[in-house]
């Protein structure tokens, strides 16, 4: 097939729905954004276990210490999912840790703010995990079919952590005033951030319009965020906590909540790496990565040892 007739092909699957595989033709540029993105959750995955790993030693019960190890080593498992769906086109997974562990890649803002308190692990499953869900279920509809096939259980394993930050804050909230007062400081502080890890507003996203057009996006970064605010308002009542937006009010006209405007300096700051923690997280992943160096090599010394007894 020459060149036009691929594109053709490429549109049709588009327009019929059907999935885009590895060995399919594709244009360079979608795969290039398919890397960026893939790439860039994965990363996400992977950093995203560190500020909730903080406080597994200091769960305050058996129960709650064995639902946060679950949910971390989930996240890890969605890292290597993502990685692998990631490496279908035609990148190699070291490449990809090399521009992570050089501060090169992007991953989630999210996960560049300290965990200070047991009530930012309610927090977190509710709202970071809450905003996961909403951005990633759409994307178990991607184009690229390794990608969405890979976010079903994502998205499986995602809704337990959502309900489990969320239990964590029921019980806070429902104990003394001390507890109370915890979750509240811990919606204080992840509420913002939250919000912004949709990503810039549809009018400064220079990703979003063809990404929608390649159905890899399906809903654009300010949908999103809207329906995660008009989901997660109603949660937070039935808690009994304020989310700290004097302009979060109910517009009868538009059936939305408004609210106020986002803080966009410090949304670049943290993606440029300038947040509170982005430095002790790369750290972090730096320093696992340098101390599994002898895993890898072992590994690699088993497979050639058993290639040559193949051989031999
Ligand atoms: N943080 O044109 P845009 C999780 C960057 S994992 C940092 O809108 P796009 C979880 C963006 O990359 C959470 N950077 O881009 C894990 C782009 O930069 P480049 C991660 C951000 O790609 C463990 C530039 O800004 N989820 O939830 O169309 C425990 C312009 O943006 C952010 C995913 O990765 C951000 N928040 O849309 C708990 C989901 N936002 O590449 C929870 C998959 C934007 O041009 N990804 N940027 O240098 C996506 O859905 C999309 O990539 C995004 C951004 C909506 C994030």
């Amino acid at each position: 097939m020459n060149t036009i007739d691929l594109e053709k092909e490429f549109q049709r699957k588009l327009d019929a729905e059907e999935k885009i595989e590895p060995k399919d033709w594709m244009p360079d540029d979608y795969r290039k954004t398919l890397i960026r993105q893939i790439s860039q959750h994965a990363h996400s995955e992977i950093v995203g276990m560190l500020p909730e790993g903080n406080w597994l030693t200091r769960a305050p019960s058996l129960r709650r210490k064995v639902a946060a190890l679950a949910k971390v080593q989930d996240e890890a498992g969605h890292g290597l999912y993502l990685y692998s769906a990631c490496e279908t086109l035609g990148v190699e997974r070291d490449e990809l840790l090399e521009q992570l562990h050089t501060g090169k890649a992007k991953y989630s803002s999210i996960f560049n703010y300290p965990t200070l308190t047991w009530a930012d692990m309610g927090a977190i499953g509710w709202l970071v995990d809450g905003a996961a869900i909403m951005n990633q279920v759409p994307l178990c509809r991607c184009s690229y079919g390794p990608y969405a096939r890979a976010m079903v259980r994502v998205c499986k394993e995602e809704s337990f952590h959502q309900r489990q930050g969320y239990e964590i804050m029921l019980t806070l909230c429902n104990g003394t005033p001390e507890q109370k007062a915890m979750a509240q400081d811990a919606l204080n502080r992840w509420w913002w951030p939250s919000i912004m890890m949709f990503g810039p507003n549809d009018a400064d996203s220079p990703h979003t319009a063809q990404s929608m057009q390649w159905k890899i996006k399906r809903f654009t970064n300010d949908e999103l965020r809207q329906r995660f605010i008009d989901a997660t308002v109603p949660q937070a009542d039935i808690l009994g906590i304020k989310i700290p937006d004097p302009d979060l009010k109910w517009n009868e006209e538009t059936k939305h909540y408004d609210f106020g405007s986002i803080d966009w300096d410090e949304f670049w700051a943290v993606v440029k790496g300038n947040g509170p923690c982005n430095k002790e997280r790369l750290a972090a992943r730096n320093k696992a990565h340098d101390n599994g160096a002898w895993v890898r090599e072992a590994a690699l010394a088993y497979t050639e040892k058993k290639r040559k007894k193949t051989a031999a």
